[in-house]
């Protein structure tokens, strides 16, 4: 009989929470997709508050370990993914040095269309030196092509989008839209121009719904028109926030996590991308701009693009929205077109499998 090419194995996956939610929400999207195709996962987090409310009903086969300066050194799994570069612990790692075979130990690099992803993609970084002498760390790195380590995208994900019925999860939040409301959710950070935003979606009946934190604070200081309602939402888990963005056709999303699952949605999205101080994230938003609307019609594609550089202060004001009937055919190519490639998950086993 031959071994299964898949066999489950044990993995350590460490998150440090930097800021924001992206860092947990990443790493428990990943734990939670490994431990659904049958792998045992322990997610060493430094800061595991958030998931009270990401995840509150947790995962099986996914054991949470609040990692402190204390957390002793347990034996090592079979892979060890540290995620963003987050250094997991030098007596850790010493122990991985020390089991044969050693574990693959992989790094789970931040998303990004640029071209430097697909180089960098799958390089080794071999330790000449410190407690991992003799190891080597492999770049792990998602993106949006074939070259890359993809996208996270659970097996499942697509059924369950076409059985959801959006009416009725909607009731169940307690989100009553109006006939002929449109449904828009709104996830920033400080500084979205929410006063452009609500003028522009008053050009027809909607009801905003905005997330805790940045999005609510500021809307709070904002004069609505008329025609935008404005609901202020709980902390959602990951499972009902896809829900929302399921039930909406406009979501503005942001980070990581969030901009990816707006692209399984299938519907319009703009994306506010993580600020940077230096700026790079204008060459980041470029990238994926380029990438995302190279197959658009022109005039759409330059009217998304316009829209995104002003959501994200790059350009002065925020133009009219897009044709939103042409917005959502192109959203729904794109998930279609992303949709036919190898999800994430998938290519870190292969690459696992390889390195094993
Ligand atoms: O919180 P973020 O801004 O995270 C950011 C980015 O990842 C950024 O690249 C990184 O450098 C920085 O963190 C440290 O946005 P993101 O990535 O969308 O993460 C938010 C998570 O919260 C995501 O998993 C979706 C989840 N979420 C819910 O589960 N429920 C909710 O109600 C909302 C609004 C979000």
């Amino acid at each position: 009989m031959s071994a299964s090419p898949n066999p489950p194995l044990r993995w350590d996956l460490f998150c440090r929470v930097v800021d924001n939610f992206g860092d947990i929400g990443v790493c428990w999207r990943l734990a939670a997709d490994l431990a659904g195709r049958g792998h045992s996962v322990r997610l060493w987090v430094d800061d595991p508050s958030a998931l009270a409310w990401l995840a509150p009903g947790g995962a099986k086969g996914v054991e949470v370990i609040h990692w402190t300066a204390d957390t002793p050194a347990l034996a090592p799994g079979d892979v060890v993914i540290e995620a963003f570069g987050c250094d997991p612990p030098d007596a850790f790692v010493a122990k991985m040095a020390a089991t044969t075979p050693a574990p693959v130990w992989v790094n789970l690099e931040y998303l990004s269309a640029e071209s430097y992803v697909e180089r960098s993609h799958r390089l080794p970084s071999p330790q000449h030196g410190g407690p991992g002498k003799g190891l080597t760390k492999w770049f792990f790195y998602p993106g949006f092509t074939t070259a890359t380590g993809g996208l996270l995208r659970e097996p499942g994900l697509e059924a369950v989008q076409a059985r959801f019925d959006p009416a009725a999860w909607l009731a169940h939040q307690g989100i009553e839209p109006r006939p002929g409301e449109r449904l828009v959710s709104l996830f920033c950070y400080a500084g979205a121009p929410l006063a452009s935003l609500v003028e522009r979606l008053g050009e027809a009946p909607t009801l905003l719904l905005a997330t805790p934190g940045h999005a609510t604070e500021g809307l709070s200081r904002v004069a609505a028109p008329a025609a935008v309602r404005v609901q202020s939402l709980p902390w959602l888990s990951q499972a009902d926030y896809d829900r929302l963005l399921w039930s909406c056709t406009l979501n503005l999303v942001r980070g990581e996590d969030s901009f990816v699952r707006a692209q399984w949605a299938g519907v319009p999205f703009v994306w506010h991308i993580y600020p940077q101080h230096d700026g790079v994230h204008a060459a980041k938003l470029e990238a994926f701009l380029q990438r995302h609307l190279g197959a658009a019609p022109p005039e759409l594609a330059e009217d998304i693009a316009a829209w995104m550089r002003a959501w994200n202060g790059l350009r002065d004001e925020l133009p009219p929205l897009p044709d939103m009937q042409a917005w959502a055919a192109h959203a729904s190519h794109w998930r279609d077109a992303l949709r036919a490639q190898p999800d994430l998950t998938a290519r870190l086993l292969a690459f696992v499998a390889e390195k094993r």
